[in-house]
């Protein structure tokens, strides 16, 4: 009964919108996405009561899909099957999660394939399963292991990878006393849906190791001020981290850490993630304590700034194959890759003008878009729940107003803007009180002068569970 009025009252409100049929039941189904979560996890899983070697061998673990809305209390996704595969991570981008893993072709020189699954946020649904390829500008393909994927100011999957140079990719070839090991990214191809890559000029990260070395598992987010880039050390159960400014930048172990080791001695495939509520780190990892069998748990860490050593009391376990549903003891975890549920959208402040002026002493109307995109559907945003500098819109309106600007974040500029119209996807177009929304962008930024340019933050969430963010930028004009 209750569902059913909660039916009729939406179906009601979207009527009111205008919003053709289809698009109403695309929104519908949301609700009850499986998805529905503050944070999402990929992790790998393998069962050692197979056999004393059984989960040695890559080939045999299984990919489980895991949400959580703290980050510590973590269960399985719903109804999305484990499938085959390893060293997984997962990034959102618009209505759909991409999940990167390797699988092995031992027909090939090579053996490790990347693979990418997408699922519709929705619903919850697998909507596509195929091999993702990098390659060089000139068409060359580039071998890889450890994908971690990130969004980049435009919007695109940029994956951090390690090259595969043959034999082991985590270390020196077999009789070589010192190597250098380089970690790449490559960045999506246009239109390509997250299968195609092209690698980016220069490495991100280069470090040399002795014979009986080995680092593998890169992990790209975006810390309080710049990118963050971890890598195991395999050989001694460390965590690196190195920093950039920019996300194609060349990465440097960070001066405050001793050798760069973030973590010592606590396990890897790590997922690091800045919390920025609270403007603290988390670190996850999985380890392997002492006792029987070769049964790893993931853990985590919460720790204030990554320029001191992550101490190991700060650890606690999180998922462990004796408590995760659906695993039993005698399974261990592993490779535990981290995304927040979050949708970047393009905010367009005055559609069709560039550069947006804003008068503080005129009153009125501010006209603000969330523009829709092929990857986009604006339908699935809960009306009720987006704010611009917190100020909640006097009206709401479903039409084609503007297309999205090529930068999504990181607008400084006052003509990181466009003038484009309508491009036949529906947008969300909002009107708010201007004095009020000022007054908010003066109490976080403080009295604005004339000729300020003002990045302006968009916030909201999507009836399939996850958050909505966005910005543009204004120019302050105050006579
Ligand atoms: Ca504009
Ligand atoms: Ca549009």
């Amino acid at each position: 009964m209750h569902t059913i009025r909660i039916v009729l009252i939406v179906t009601i409100f979207s009527a009111v919108l205008g919003l053709a049929a289809d698009r109403r039941a695309t929104s519908f189904a949301q609700s009850s996405s499986p998805f529905a979560a503050k944070y999402l996890m990929a992790f790998d899983a393998c069962d050692t009561s197979r056999g004393a070697n059984f989960c040695r061998n890559p080939r045999r673990d299984t990919v489980y899909l895991a949400r959580s809305n703290d980050g510590r209390t973590w269960s399985p996704v719903p109804g999305v099957d484990p499938f085959p595969g390893n060293v997984p991570d997962l990034v959102r981008r618009g209505n759909t999660l991409y999940v990167y893993y390797l699988t092995f072709d031992r027909t090939l020189t090579i053996p490790e394939v990347l693979n990418v699954r997408r699922y519709d946020m929705a619903s919850g649904a697998l909507i596509g399963e195929s091999r993702a390829t990098i390659e060089h500008s000139d068409g060359t393909q580039q071998a890889i292991v450890d994908p971690s994927p990130t969004i980049d100011e435009q919007g695109r999957i940029v994956l951090f990878v390690l090259v595969h140079d043959g034999g082991n990719p985590g270390s020196c070839p077999a009789g070589v006393s010192s190597c250098a090991k380089v970690f790449l990214s490559a960045t999506e191809v246009a239109g390509s849906d997250g299968t195609r890559f092209v690698v980016d000029p220069g490495a991100r990260f280069e470090i040399t190791l002795s014979s009986d070395e080995s680092a593998t598992d890169p992990d790209i987010f975006k810390g309080a001020d710049g990118y963050l880039l971890y890598i195991f050390k395999g050989s001694d159960n460390n965590v690196l981290a190195a920093s950039s400014g920019s996300l194609r930048g060349t990465f440097a172990l960070i001066p405050g850490l001793p050798g760069g080791v973030l973590a010592t001695g606590e396990g890897g495939i790590q997922s690091g993630h800045y919390d920025q509520a609270t403007g603290q780190y988390w670190l996850y990892v999985h380890t392997r304590p002492p006792g029987p069998g070769d049964i790893a748990i993931i853990r985590r860490a919460v720790h204030d700034a990554v320029n001191t050593p992550v101490p190991a009391g700060a650890f606690e376990t999180v998922i462990a194959g004796a408590t995760f549903p659906g695993l039993r003891a005698s399974f261990t975890v592993e490779s535990p890759g981290f995304t927040v549920n979050e949708v970047v959208a393009a905010v367009d402040i005055k559609p069709q003008s560039c550069p947006n002026p804003i008068n503080t002493r005129s009153r009125g109307v501010l006209p603000v878009a969330i523009l829709g995109a092929s990857d986009f559907v604006v339908t699935g945003v809960v009306l009720t729940s987006v704010r611009l500098e917190g100020v909640a819109p006097e009206r709401v309106a479903l039409e084609d107003v503007a297309a999205p600007y090529r930068l999504l974040t990181g607008k400084t500029g006052q003509t990181d803007c466009a003038t484009a119209g309508p491009d036949g996807f529906l947008d969300l177009s909002l009107k708010f009180d201007q004095s009020a929304v000022i007054r908010a962008a003066e109490a976080r930024l403080g009295p604005l002068r004339d000729g300020q340019v003002v990045t302006l933050r968009v916030t909201g969430t999507m009836a399939d569970g996850g958050s909505l963010v966005g910005e543009d930028v204004v120019v302050i004009l105050t006579k």
